[in-house]
């Protein structure tokens, strides 16, 4: 009985592996950011994520409008502007190198809100 538990248990860890779609082969799986925008700076940002695609959440839990950018993108704005108490989000592929995500509201990042994001293999 203990046997066909635990067999039953490693089926339905499979089946969820096959169901999200998991990383095979190295490196190449989606990863999910979930961060937080306050006045003014991003909260639980890593400081190094894998290459491939990124998707990045972000919950506004300050009382200013927030978006985010990546300066070595073009300056491509990943997440929309949010509203306070709001979430958005976007997916971006990332090769390795060191990129810099921050705020374009107006006086944002000059206030420190930016991060530094290393991408390795
Ligand atoms: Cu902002």
């Amino acid at each position: 009985m203990t046997v066909a538990l635990r067999r039953a248990g490693l089926a339905a860890v499979a089946a969820v592996l096959l169901a999200g779609g998991c990383a095979e082969g190295g490196g190449d799986g989606d990863q999910t950011i979930e961060l937080r925008a306050l006045d003014h700076h991003y909260e639980d940002v890593p400081e190094e994520v894998e290459a491939g695609t990124v998707t990045l959440r972000m919950a506004n839990e300050g009382v200013a409008a927030h978006d985010l950018l990546i300066e070595e993108l073009d300056d491509e704005r990943v997440i929309d502007v949010v509203a306070p108490g709001d979430e958005g989000e976007g997916t971006v592929d990332l090769e390795p190198g060191t990129y810099t995500l921050y705020c374009s509201i107006p006086g944002h990042r000059e206030a420190g809100m930016e991060h530094e994001l290393e991408v390795v293999e």
